[in-house]
């Protein structure tokens, strides 16, 4: 028996100190202490020894017991200390790396001069209106002074859905619904989607607009000129030149086109402009009598002005873009310049 146990706890001891972890430990400590460990096997077995010899016996297993315990919590704690320092290295963070930069998002081009278009009206009073992009053929046509033969009306350009019905082909219809629930002073601005047949390089079936509307009882062009050479000073800068050319629309007169001065060749003459030294941004012009009386304004009382203006045709001078299907493609590479 004494050799047996003098055996046991030679080998244990060799166990114990080649252990390469904690986890290989804790196999040792079952392997001899566990409920049917080497060492309580032999407790177990004292049965069958003499009665001189079980309490010599007992108080030597006891003591080996004693003995592997202790050595085991030792080594546990050397092996656990070891385990640490290696964690501790393999998952070491170098915090001086920089992180990684979260992928940002950003507004597209349009929405951005959208926008700048906005703010800029938002600050000199105007409201900021929206309606229906399927209208009646009263609200974008009739309404606004365009006779039944214009050749706007044609399936040609405008997307006609019934007889009556149609994808307004300018933002002038939600202006009239304003002006049919609101006595002057009315000072909107209307942004949006409008469709017309149309499509080539800066020309698209679907593009947005911005128009504007101001009546009340002493509204004078030099208003008109006064507000749309500010906006284009926001726009386009300090210092660029600005005319207003004499035009015709059916819901303004008189009617003017606004010109700024060419932004790539600052008036002299190139390609951007077809050397005319002047870029074409805005029409506009004083509300058509016709028009208020429509909605039921007296024209000898009140007087508005109003004025269109492309999106698309904005952030392409703004920005170069020389094709406007890119807006709408989506490509990332794209969008991401601005
Ligand atoms: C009401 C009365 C009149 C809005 C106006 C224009 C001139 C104009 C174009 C600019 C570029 C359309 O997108 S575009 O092709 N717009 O030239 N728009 S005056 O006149 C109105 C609006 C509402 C009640």
């Amino acid at each position: 028996m004494r050799d047996t146990l003098q055996k046991l706890k030679e080998t244990a001891w060799r166990q114990i100190a080649e252990a390469g972890d904690t986890k290989e430990l804790d196999q040792i400590r079952v392997q001899y202490l566990g409920k049917k460990g080497e060492l309580t096997g032999l407790l177990r077995s004292m049965g069958s020894l003499s009665p001189e010899e079980r309490p010599v016996v007992g108080k030597m297993v006891n003591e080996l017991r004693q003995e592997l315990e202790s050595l085991l919590k030792e080594r546990h704690a050397s092996l656990e200390a070891m385990e640490l320092e290696r964690r501790l290295k393999a998952e070491k963070i170098d915090i001086t790396l920089p992180g990684r930069r979260p992928a940002r998002g950003r507004r597209h081009p349009l929405t951005q001069v959208l926008d700048e278009i906005k703010g800029f009206f938002i600050g000199m009073g105007f409201e900021v209106v929206e309606g229906p992009e399927v209208e009646l053929d009263y609200y974008n046509f009739e309404a606004l002074n365009i006779p039944p033969d214009h050749p706007a009306r044609d399936m040609q350009d405008t997307f006609f859905i019934t007889e009556d019905i149609l994808l307004r082909s300018q933002t002038s219809p939600v202006q009239i619904r304003v002006m049919e629930k609101q006595r002057p002073p009315v000072r909107i601005i209307a942004p949006g989607k409008v469709y017309r047949v149309d499509l080539d390089a800066t020309h698209s079936p679907m593009f947005h607009q911005v128009e504007g509307l101001l009546v009340d009882d002493s509204t004078t062009f030099g208003d008109l000129k006064g507000i749309l050479a500010a906006f284009l000073e926001a726009m386009f800068g300090k210092g660029r030149r600005v005319r207003f050319r004499p035009s015709f629309f059916p819901f303004t007169e008189p009617s003017a086109e606004v010109d700024v001065e060419c932004i790539m060749c600052n008036g002299d003459g190139c390609r951007l402009c077809s050397n005319t030294g002047w870029l074409e941004i805005l029409g506009s012009g004083m509300v058509d009598p016709r028009v208020l009386e429509k909605v039921g304004y007296d024209p000898k009382q009140y007087q508005g002005f109003a004025f269109g203006v492309g999106v698309e045709r904005i952030a392409m001078l703004k920005y170069g873009i020389d094709d406007i299907r890119l807006f709408f493609e989506n490509d990332i590479r794209f969008l991401r310049q601005f």
